[in-house]
């Protein structure tokens, strides 16, 4: 009986180190997820065609992944493209140039071209996309929709910092 008990207290503390050990790594993986910036950006809706982003600049850091959440509530369809730091214009203008272009749609309006880093697909009304990704260097990337006729209003600015 007394053996039985000792062997008890055993079994006890070892259940309370692995659970000690357990809530420790739950810890670690909870802070490992915080690292991750959610981003929100949204379609202005309010009231609706304005064909604007509601943020003008938002801001993240350099090297850390970004989780970039972009909500339509607008009435029109809009997508989203992360540029290289100073090629706004240039995209636009291919994104200008994509109206004769009979494949547009199934391309979700997105040109063709290496100063696109990322892009959603074309979003409808009241839809959402997630965009994961992580920029190293540290800049302003300009964030557009490339609906036709929406890049010179529908842009905005990601900054990234060290
Ligand atoms: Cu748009």
């Amino acid at each position: 009986m007394k053996n039985m008990i000792k062997n008890n207290t055993q079994y006890m503390k070892y259940i309370y180190s692995t659970l000690i050990l357990l809530s420790f790594a739950w810890i670690g993986d909870a802070e490992e997820k915080n690292k991750n910036q959610v981003i929100q950006l949204s379609a202005k809706a309010d009231p609706p065609g304005q064909m604007k982003f509601a943020q003008a600049l938002i801001k993240a850091k350099a090297g850390v992944p970004i989780e970039l959440i972009f909500k339509n509530p607008d009435l029109l369809q809009h997508n989203v493209l992360i540029l290289k730091p100073g090629t706004k214009d240039k995209v636009g203008a291919l994104a200008d140039a994509m109206l004769t272009d009979p494949e547009a749609l199934k391309k979700n309006y997105v040109p063709t071209s290496p100063d696109i880093l990322h892009s959603s697909k074309l979003i409808n009304p009241g839809g959402s996309e997630t965009l994961k990704f992580t920029i190293k260097k540290a800049g302003d990337y300009p964030i557009i929709c490339t609906f036709p006729g929406h890049w010179r209003l529908m842009n905005a600015i990601l900054k990234v910092e060290n």
